[in-house]
């Protein structure tokens, strides 16, 4: 299986991130964890963008705050298909980092995630890589049905108490 790459601008980054690995791991996915910023180590995370489908990486996972070029500036050196993860910051609430990695100019596409929805990144790069996978396909469903199913208990749990 192609491997998911997570590099994150900064391990202040980490919490955000590690709802994706819980994801990752969950799913049995091969991940591999960087921090590389695209403004204090350009030049790492242009090389290690370069080399990435190389690598055998399927799908690489972003995730920066603040001025967030990280994602932008990752797919711009790779046709890998990049998510985006928008981080809180201390100031505006991740508006910021938002509108940083969803308005990519026309050309270089990065998918955007909620706002710390590092859970979410982890799922789309599994619906990717799920594309050419039955198993992991079969998986994502099982994960859906149990989604579901903690839902409905939840309403009868409500119902009786309400
Ligand atoms: C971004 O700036 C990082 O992705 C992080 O979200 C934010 C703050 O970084 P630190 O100052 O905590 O290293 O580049």
């Amino acid at each position: 299986m192609k491997k998911v790459g997570i590099i994150m601008g900064s391990d202040s980054d980490l919490p955000v991130i590690q709802k994706t690995i819980d994801v990752l791991k969950e799913l049995e996915i091969p991940y591999e964890v960087h921090v590389y910023s695209a403004h204090r180590t350009p030049e790492e995370a242009r090389n290690w963008s370069l080399m990435a489908r190389e690598k055998g990486f399927g799908v690489i996972i972003a995730a920066a705050g603040m001025a967030a070029h990280l994602a932008g500036s990752i797919a711009a050196n790779t046709t890998l298909p990049v998510i985006g993860i928008p981080c809180k910051g201390a100031v505006l609430d991740g508006m910021d980092a938002l509108l940083s990695t969803v308005m990519m100019p026309s050309g270089i596409p990065v998918a955007t995630v909620a706002i710390d929805g590092g859970k979410n990144a982890a799922l789309l790069a599994a619906e990717i890589l799920a594309v050419f996978d039955v198993d992991l396909a079969e998986k994502l469903n099982a994960n859906r049905k149990a989604e579901a199913e903690a839902v409905l208990k939840k309403d009868a749990s409500i119902m009786g108490r309400l």
